[in-house]
């Protein structure tokens, strides 16, 4: 194979990665919960949960001193009774917890430490599917795809925007890469 052909490939490979990690960036979006007040005890979240509309691909950042709190996502009859013997789905200790939010659902966040979630430290946001996502998934391609099909890819990906379309891109560059 051509030297030539070999780079422009691999050239398209690359603005194809990178064009789909500034969309990605740009699709998403990082909170701190309570803001500057972050994760603790007497602040209000149900107030500051109605401060922003999150939808899929956002993260939520809980940060707090290690050992003092920390953040279980749960179901909602748990968050209305901060009994978190069960209900719990997602337990996080870090103190700098990073929580990408995956669905277009409702999600729920306490704090386990006794009376915390009784005192505040709980909240529920609903979470929008992303308009960069709206466009349908691609249907999963097997085989090895040939290039007009890359060439399809890549110009639904100026357009579509989409974190499906990303991966899918993604999957389909890697070894495209490797075969040319
Ligand atoms: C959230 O969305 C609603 C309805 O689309 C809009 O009215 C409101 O201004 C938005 N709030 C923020 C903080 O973006
Ligand atoms: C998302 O899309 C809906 C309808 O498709 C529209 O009403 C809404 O304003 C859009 N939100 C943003 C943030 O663009
Ligand atoms: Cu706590």
């Amino acid at each position: 194979m051509e030297d030539s052909k070999l780079c422009r490939y691999l050239s398209f490979c690359m603005i194809l990665t990178v064009l789909g990690l500034l969309v990605n960036d740009a699709a998403s979006e990082v909170y701190t919960v309570g803001d500057s007040d972050e994760w603790n005890s007497g602040v209000n979240y149900g107030v500051w949960s109605q401060k922003y509309n999150f939808s899929v691909g956002d993260v939520l950042a809980f940060k707090y001193i290690k050992g003092q709190h920390n953040t279980y996502e749960v179901t909602e009859s748990t968050f209305r009774s901060c009994d978190t013997s069960t209900g719990v789905l997602a337990k996080h200790t870090s103190g700098n917890d990073q929580v990408t939010l995956t669905e277009a659902k409702k999600y729920w966040f306490v704090c386990s430490v006794s009376g915390h979630c009784l005192g505040g430290m709980r909240f529920g946001i609903t979470v929008k599917e992303s308009n960069t996502t709206e466009s349908p998934p691609l249907a999963p391609q097997s085989g090895s795809p040939a290039p007009p099909q890359i060439n399809d890819n890549g110009a639904q990906a100026t357009r579509g925007l989409s974190r499906w379309d990303y991966l899918i891109l993604f999957g389909v560059s890697i070894p495209s890469c490797l075969v040319w």
